[in-house]
């Protein structure tokens, strides 16, 4: 079988295709122009519709995953706006840090929510999975994409740009959602 990974950022691809090689799926990646608008109010909503439109346009099986972090003192932002807090990393980072500025509740989560649609646009599964850290007061690390820099996981003494992608991949939450996934889809390949 084959399935249309329906993202555009590359980042995100590439774990993506960490995670499914534990599959037998051939993989293929969604045309450049087939961009769908994220008009959902939550994460769910927009991964499921990134999957939906995408799967139903190619009439393929389609993975989505919308993710992005919650701050608490900027009570949950940029959340479902992750992506449009800015044009490039390096600005959606440098907004966030002015944004947060030395308030003391560092307190952040990184969300991420996994959809597949079948050929016809339906929802066959979905995972969630939730990652607890800390905003850091200036960026650390080079790997990784987005927000890396400045998520720091307590547990690991850690930024997620200073992990290995293997660890990253055990404890992050697009991880803990596959962890959840994988199970399922594996079931459905049959
Ligand atoms: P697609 O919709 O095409 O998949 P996107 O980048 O627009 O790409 P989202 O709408 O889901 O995807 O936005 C996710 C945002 O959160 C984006 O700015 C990412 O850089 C950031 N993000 C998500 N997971 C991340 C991770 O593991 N590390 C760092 N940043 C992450």
């Amino acid at each position: 079988k084959t399935l249309i990974v329906a993202t555009s950022n590359p980042g995100k691809l590439r774990e993506l295709q960490d995670y499914l090689t534990e599959i037998d799926w051939e993989l293929q990646l969604k045309p450049k122009e087939l961009e769908i608008e994220e008009t959902g109010a939550t994460f769910l909503d927009n991964a499921c519709l990134k999957a939906s439109q995408v799967a139903k346009t190619m009439g393929q099986w389609a993975i989505a995953d919308d993710s992005g972090l919650a701050v608490d003192a900027l009570g949950g932002a940029p959340g479902i706006y992750s992506a449009r807090y800015g044009n490039t990393d390096q600005e959606r980072i440098d907004r966030l840090l002015k944004e947060i500025g030395s308030n003391p509740n560092r307190k952040a989560q990184f969300i991420c929510v996994i959809a597949i649609a079948r050929p016809d646009g339906s929802i066959a599964l979905n995972a969630k999975g939730v990652c607890q850290g800390e905003i850091l007061i200036a960026p650390r690390g080079t790997k990784g994409f987005g927000y890396d820099p400045i998520f720091y996981v307590p547990t690991q003494q850690q930024t997620f740009a200073e992990m290995s992608p293997e660890v990253k991949h055990k404890i992050s939450h697009r991880g803990k959602a596959f962890e959840i996934l994988l199970p399922a889809l594996k079931t459905l390949q049959d």
